[in-house]
């Protein structure tokens, strides 16, 4: 996550840009204020590495998740701003500007702005002298307030809409998901509502396992319908941003250690904020979810962006598609921005690496899927590095999530506040893909379900996270 701060005075100011992970924005400001409508523009430039959009096989692209960050002069309370949302959301009914090459979209809820390559291609993008629109009068802005405001950018992944296998047949995988007449995948061909039975097209656990009677509700994402997911873990240096945002005492007690660096609140610097932060407990991960104002993955979500959508699923595989894992090791300018492994694709087992490994470091321009541990859809770190929580379908507590996205905004014990997120403790979520702490390759399987029922509140090492959001 990338965030760039202004101290703006009337609406008016400078910018500096903070280092973070490979996306970057630059030459922040405030222009154009329109004091009769209550809004101004943010301006900006943004680039990042290894973007690309296709229209073959995956058919799917990367982009940014981009919000802002606001605070009156005088306060402590950074406030989500209200980006200029007129259906259907793009740059000409929102009032943005785009780069030449680029999509700028509003989601529906004002929370942000999904940015985009507009065609087909690879590699590198650097977008200049685009904008958003501020409605600031919608946040209770007065026309001469001084304001800071910060913009934040997080690198995701499209996931387009399409039906996939659920489950793999895999022997290994513990409770995986299967059709309900034969142990084998179970297609899933829309949103509708699956029932939990031992009959054709039913969803059933293997053995009768951490699949509760009932069904999976039509509005619990199931992953058919088209969603964002963050192409890496969230980083230590995404983490930080968040602490340093919140008042002293909402840091601390989100602050699960682990940032190392130097700084001290609220200029958190991380020692390596390229690496995904750890040690975080299900509040914790909600809560940098809330205020991102993104919202946890599912289980099946999971799945799909690991599988892709059409793929015959082969038994007992891994984010990047086979059976054959190759443990990292032999690494190069460790702990930098630049680390990256000689040998392997994945960050498993404490006993070889014994850390975390920087998001990102085995995706190069050379690279092929496996050898990235990149999953079809081209997300990174799916099996490994940091064990993930995902919204478990097994149990009542799972299946009420219905999709309902952060709104930026925590409660007043820093905390995430939608009633129909899973609560901390309990069977509604569960782990995906592994860490580097854990010492059963089952776990980095792509349908194993080992966790589906058992995630506690604790902050232990190899516990991470990523965020999703639905498409529109
Ligand atoms: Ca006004
Ligand atoms: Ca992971
Ligand atoms: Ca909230």
């Amino acid at each position: 996550m990338k965030q760039t701060i202004l101290h703006v005075a009337l609406l008016l100011v400078c910018a500096i840009g903070l280092r973070a992970n490979n996306i970057q924005t630059a030459n922040v400001l405030l222009t154009g204020q329109n004091t009769s409508s209550n809004y101004t523009q943010i301006a900006f430039d943004i680039s990042w590495e290894n973007s690309w959009r296709t229209s073959t096989n995956e058919s799917n692209y990367d982009g940014a998740w981009i919000f802002a960050k606001f605070r009156k002069k005088n306060t402590s309370l950074w406030q989500h701003a209200t980006i200029n949302y007129v259906s259907p959301g793009n740059a000409a009914a929102c009032g943005h500007v785009a780069a030449a090459g680029a999509t700028l979209k509003t989601s529906s809820d004002g929370k942000g702005v999904w940015m985009y390559r507009d065609a087909d291609g690879i590699g590198a993008v650097n977008w200049q002298a685009n904008s958003i629109q501020w409605n600031y009068g919608a946040d209770g802005v007065l026309d001469a307030d001084s304001v800071e405001i910060r913009l934040f950018a997080v690198e995701m992944v499209y996931i387009p809409q399409g039906s996939y296998n659920l489950g793999s047949g895999g022997v290994t995988e513990t409770a995986r998901f299967r059709d309900g007449a034969t142990d084998t995948y179970l297609s899933v061909n829309s949103e509708n509502a699956i029932v939990v039975g031992n009959a054709a097209g039913n969803i059933y656990g293997y053995g009768n396992t951490d699949m509760a009677a009932g069904s999976i509700p039509a509005a619990f994402p199931k992953g058919y319908n088209a969603f964002w997911i963050m192409k890496h873990e969230i980083t230590i240096q995404a983490y930080a941003d968040f602490l340093n945002c919140l008042d002293l005492t909402s840091s601390n007690l989100r602050n699960p250690g682990g940032i190392g660096g130097s700084g001290i609140h609220p200029a958190l610097q991380p020692v390596n904020p390229e690496r995904p932060m750890e040690l975080l407990s299900t509040v914790d991960l909600l809560s940098w979810l809330d205020w991102t104002a993104m919202r946890p993955f599912t289980e099946l979500e999971y799945e799909k962006a690991c599988r892709g959508a059409n793929i015959l699923p082969i038994a007992d595989e891994y984010a990047w598609g086979n059976t054959t894992v190759n443990f990292i090791n032999t690494a190069s300018n460790s702990g930098t921005s630049s680390e990256t492994y000689a040998v392997g694709n994945c960050n498993y087992y404490p006993y070889i690496v014994g850390t975390t490994m920087r998001v990102g470091a085995l995706a190069t321009n050379t690279s092929t899927r496996a050898s990235a541990g990149a999953t079809y859809y081209g997300v990174l770190e799916m099996s490994g590095n940091v064990s993930e929580r995902a919204v478990a379908a097994g149990y009542s507590a799972g299946r009420a999530f219905t999709g309902v996205h952060g709104n930026g905004a925590l409660n007043i014990s820093a905390t995430y506040d939608i009633p129909s997120w899973p609560l901390n403790t309990g069977s509604g979520l569960t782990f995906k893909g592994g860490s580097f702490n854990d010492n059963s390759t089952n776990y980095i399987r792509i349908s194993d379900r080992t966790f589906a029922s058992s995630v506690s509140n604790v902050r232990t090492a190899g516990y991470g996270g990523r965020g999703a959001r639905t498409a529109e």
